[in-house]
């Protein structure tokens, strides 16, 4: 490639990036600065842009092209640009959202397919059948469920003994996964709402217990027609007091700030 061909290149390059993040074609199918950039800001990239506009006209008639200075000042900006624009959309931020948005809809399709069971199920069972309770079978009594080992218990939780399951027979649904339901109990209904059981997308147990991010689960003893299962925001949108917060007691009906409680005793201590 030759030099002149190598300046096109770069012109056109950067032509097309200032014309899709800053510019537009006039009626006269000029460029001119966005009225709106798509980020942000104040009319300092007006003005910012339309020197860099008449630079490029300029450039366009003369044959020889960009000066080194110019090549220079235009990637300090770009380089600028787009150190501004990774603080303004902060992309941790943002995956943590999304991970936070999958737990609400788990957490939501859990709740739902365990009503549906107890609505449904001839002979509920919210603890199952599993023997894996220090060898005794579970019971509502004692224990909590989760998706990891390690899970702590929560700060008023008086149980003692969480319940994993293999990692094999994790998403299970017919009492062997890490919720003790058995869903294929519902065979005259249309068998089980769910093919797999959701885990957290993250299903981490390391930090403390408010730091997990596991989802958990537990029967109550009255009459073990109650439940509750809890997930962990780490999006600062959805945790309590954030924009979107979800795991405050005023908006989930639970006994515990710092998590997202769903079920038909969220206040359950867990
Ligand atoms: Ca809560
Ligand atoms: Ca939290
Ligand atoms: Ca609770």
């Amino acid at each position: 490639m030759t030099v002149e061909m190598r300046q096109h290149f770069t012109r056109l390059v950067i032509l097309w990036l200032f014309s899709f993040s800053f510019a537009e074609h006039d009626t006269k199918k000029r460029l001119r600065p966005k009225s709106e950039p798509f980020f942000c800001c104040g009319p300092w990239y007006t003005e910012l842009v339309q020197v860099f506009l008449i630079s490029m006209r300029k450039t366009e008639h003369n044959v020889s092209g960009f000066t080194l200075i110019e090549l220079l000042i235009t990637i300090g900006i770009l380089a600028v640009l787009a150190t501004v624009t990774v603080l303004v959309m902060n992309p941790t931020e943002l995956f943590a959202q999304a991970r936070d948005s999958q737990r609400i809809s788990d957490l939501g399709t859990l709740n739902k397919a365990t009503l549906f069971y107890l609505g449904f199920a001839s002979d509920t069972n919210l603890a199952g059948d599993q023997e894996n309770c220090g060898g005794a079978t579970c019971s509502c009594g004692g224990y909590f469920w989760a998706t990891a080992p390690g899970a702590e218990r929560g700060t008023q939780f008086t149980f003692s003994v969480v319940v994993t399951v293999d990692t094999a027979t994790l998403r299970e649904v017919n009492g062997t996964g890490w919720m003790p339901i058995d869903f294929t109990a519902l065979a005259d209904f249309g068998g089980s709402p769910l093919t797999v059981l959701p885990i957290d997308p993250t299903n981490s147990v390391s930090g403390t217990a408010l730091e997990e991010l596991v989802y958990k689960y537990r029967c109550n003893t009255d009459n073990g027609q109650h439940y509750e299962i809890n997930a962990n925001m780490e999006s600062e949108r959805y945790s309590q007091n954030g924009g979107r917060d979800v795991e405050s007691n005023t908006k989930d009906g639970g006994n515990k700030d710092e998590v997202y409680e769903v079920g038909n005793i969220p206040g359950l201590s867990l």
